[in-house]
């Protein structure tokens, strides 16, 4: 038996260190690394089952090549030459016929591993074919919001939180998303330190806050305005901080704050005016709170206005400049790396960039030239991106050269003319570094590829050398690119010897300091002349979603979409173990909704809207609120009894950085 230190590759905010241990080149165990401090000695109930992932009688074994119809998964095995040279003599007529252009690279965060995720984007840039402009399903709203009001640097260190004096989790579900972050959140609870719950779904942290607000979905803009203004009212705001550290804040209060009474913020957020004027006090009487926000407030049409007004608010305080004070969205933004050696190799600075989750669109209409190959990595689009079925009538496309990498045979895989098997990333070794922490480590490999699986490096390596790129990094090994990640890096990176890092463990380049800003002000920007440059508002306001006057019906109840605790997107499909601890794909309604439409706990009801329908068992529990429908996780249409929840959601973008808008979403829900 051998034990072997490495990284969590899958996309999460921690970034464990694990140990593996391995025996006669099987996984027999994955735990959290003792040593590592966020880690902290255990992995989450996902990754503890992770030598069921390497090991699923589900994993691809080798290349395959489509027998049958798009979309029906029939497909025969070939071999890895025949797979390369069928995919390189497709793209070089393509590229001779229209250009690089004619082919979209598609790849996203399935694999953390800086190379492993980041070489695809390198191969891409330097065939300049058309790219994926990435995260606009997950993070691009957030990071845009954020962006404005803070700038491109990460938030407050999350192990500060042991010397904070209230945390705040503001639209994050931390038992499923951040479980380590949680942990320490139970240590500072033991001495006193409140916390305070803002979600509209009773989450099980929501269950055990000291104050939980089932905010209504949308509106934790007005909220966080009701608060500044009682703070402004109460004398409890920090005339100095803002003085020295923001922009702005005076037009705040003289436009803007004065509407946002709390029984106006009462009527916006549904939230009782005692239970706002309560988390207002406990905040303005907390030096070192800490806000925890997550990407949940983001995922509808003012999502931009609503992260970037919550993420003002430790500004009014002055927590920012506190160590265990300020916010926390992610923290990527603060690790100054060369990634440009990886991701930009060569290749034309600009080319046709399609939104993420606008590749529906860019299949079935994109035109100068169309799309006429899809090379798909670490994605599974047909379920996970919104306006499903447009995606998938792009993939059905007869003339589309779809090839996918997967470890598994993923509903969008099914529609490739090649599938390439690929290796989990216990079969793979790489460099990380956290989102949502201020750790970096190397990862070792823990086993050998399954099967004929190849890593994302190497299959990019291959690719690139085939279709004759001389750029080195396609030659290089990942310790030799290491190095190239650290050329010219400053900051805390600067006096790191990368050759150390593989036996060095996991370091944090966190610091004590207070909150910088690096926006254009250098402060916090409570105005922002660059949202105003956009046609946006410049100083945060809260405004109604404009879909819900043009989808809601009479019996319309809004979507709430969150993560699955035992299904990350559909990354774990393939563990039989994680399927059946999630349970069947269900909808959540509360006991008055349900009753007002004769329904009952158990039964098998039809979620449907303008855009499709899609078949659920339903729970009648109040873990959400009257008006809305809780679906948890996206899951494949085998594992519902039809469909997948994306199918009602709609293509529409964020206020800020094109984000998805998934919960702008009005259905109806019947019997089966
Ligand atoms: N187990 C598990 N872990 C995961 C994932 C997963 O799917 N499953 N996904 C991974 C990925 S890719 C990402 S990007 C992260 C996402 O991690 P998070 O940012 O933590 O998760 P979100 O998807 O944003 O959902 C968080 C919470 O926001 C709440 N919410 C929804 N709408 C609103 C609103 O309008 N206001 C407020 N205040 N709250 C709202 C939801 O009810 C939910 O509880 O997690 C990663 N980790
Ligand atoms: N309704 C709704 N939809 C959402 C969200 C939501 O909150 N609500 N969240 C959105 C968010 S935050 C995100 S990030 C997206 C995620 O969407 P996707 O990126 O599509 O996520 P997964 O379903 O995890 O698909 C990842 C695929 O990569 C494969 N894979 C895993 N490891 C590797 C590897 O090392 N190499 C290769 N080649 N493949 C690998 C997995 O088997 C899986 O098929 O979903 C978005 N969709
Ligand atoms: S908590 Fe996140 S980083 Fe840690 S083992 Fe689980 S998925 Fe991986
Ligand atoms: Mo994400």
């Amino acid at each position: 038996m051998q034990t072997i230190r490495t990284v969590c590759a899958h996309d999460c905010p921690d970034m464990c260190s694990l140990l593996v241990q391995v025996d006669q080149g099987r996984v027999v165990r994955v735990e959290g690394d003792p040593d590592h401090p966020f880690t902290a000695g255990f992995a989450c109930g996902k990754v503890n089952r992770n030598a069921d992932l390497v090991h699923s009688p589900q994993r691809l074994t080798t290349p395959l090549r489509r027998t049958g119809p798009k979309g029906t998964g029939q497909f025969a095995p070939i071999t890895w030459d025949e797979a390369l040279d069928t995919i390189t003599a497709n793209w070089r007529r393509i590229i001779a016929e229209t250009g690089p252009l004619g082919i979209l690279g598609y790849a996203y965060s399935a694999h953390q591993g800086l190379m492993n995720r980041g070489l695809f984007n390198g191969l891409f840039h330097a065939l300049g074919v058309t790219r994926l402009w990435g995260g606009t399903v997950c993070d691009s709203c957030a990071e845009a919001a954020w962006d404005a009001a803070v700038g491109p640097i990460g938030g407050a260190d999350p192990d500060s939180v042991t010397e904070s004096d209230l945390v705040v989790c503001w639209g994050a579900d931390l038992h499923a998303t951040n479980v380590h972050l949680w942990a320490k959140i139970e240590q500072v609870r033991k001495r006193g330190v409140k916390l305070i719950v803002i979600d509209p779904r009773r989450t099980r942290a929501a269950a055990t806050a000291d104050l939980y607000l089932p905010i209504r979905i949308g509106t934790d803009a007005a909220l966080a305005l009701g608060v500044m203004h009682i703070l402004a009212r109460d004398g409890k705001v920090d005339r100095a901080y803002l003085a020295a550290h923001t922009l702005g804040f005076e037009r705040v209060e003289a436009e803007i704050l004065p509407r946002f009474t709390p029984a106006y913020v009462a009527a916006i957020t549904g939230l009782p005016i005692a239970d706002i004027e309560r988390f207002a006090a406990l905040y303005g009487d907390a030096p070192r709170a800490f806000i925890r926000i997550g990407f949940g407030m983001s995922r509808f049409t003012h999502g931009g206005q609503a992260l970037r007004t919550v993420a003002l608010l430790p500004g009014v305080t002055g927590a920012y400049g506190r160590y265990g004070g300020g916010a926390l969205v992610a923290t990527a933004a603060s690790f100054g790396l060369n990634y440009n050696a990886i991701r930009k190799p060569s290749g034309p600075a600009s080319v046709r960039t399609i939104n993420h989750l606008k590749l529906g669109e860019a299949l079935l209409e994109a035109s100068a030239p169309p799309i006429r190959a899809l090379f798909i990595a670490a994605n599974n689009p047909a379920v996970t991106n919104p306006d499903t079925a447009r995606i998938r009538a792009g993939l059905a496309r007869e003339d589309l050269f779809t090839v996918v990498h997967d470890p598994f045979l993923s509903t969008t895989a099914r529609y490739a003319d090649i599938v390439l098997p690929a290796t989990t990333y216990l079969e793979t070794e790489d460099f990380y570094r956290a989102y949502g922490t201020y750790y970096m480590q190397w990862g070792h490999q823990a086993v050998e590829p399954q099967g004929e699986a190849w890593s994302n490096f190497r299959l990019t390596q291959a690719l690139a050398q085939r279709m004759g790129l001389n750029d080195p990094v396609f030659h290089m090994t990942q310790r030799e690119i290491l190095g190239e990640l650290f050329r010219g890096a400053t900051g805390p990176l600067a006096n790191i010897d990368p050759a150390t890092l593989p036996d060095a463990g996991p370091i944090s380049i966190g610091t004590r300091d207070g909150q910088a800003f690096r926006t254009p002000s250098g402060k916090l920007e409570f105005y922002s002349a660059t949202l105003e440059a956009q046609g946006l508002p410049p100083l945060p306001d809260w405004q109604p979603d404009p879909e819900q006057a043009k989808q809601a019906g009479p019996h319309s109840l809004q979507l709430l979409t969150t993560p699955g605790y035992f299904q990350s997107h559909t990354a774990f499909s393939g563990v039989a173990f994680l399927r059946q601890r999630e349970g069947a794909p269900c909808a959540v309604l509360h006991p008055s909704d349900a009753q007002a439409r004769g329904l009952v706990d158990g039964q098998k009801v039809r979620l449907a809207n303008d855009r499709g329908t899609v078949g659920l068992v339903l729970r009648v529990q109040e873990e959400v609120q009257p008006g809305v429908v809780l679906v948890p996780g996206q899951r494949p249409d085998e594992d519902a009894l039809e469909g997948t929840v994306n199918m009602l959601c709609g293509d529409g973008i964020t206020d800020m950085g094109e984000g998805a808008t998934y919960q702008s979403t009005w259905l109806e829900v019947r019997p089966w």
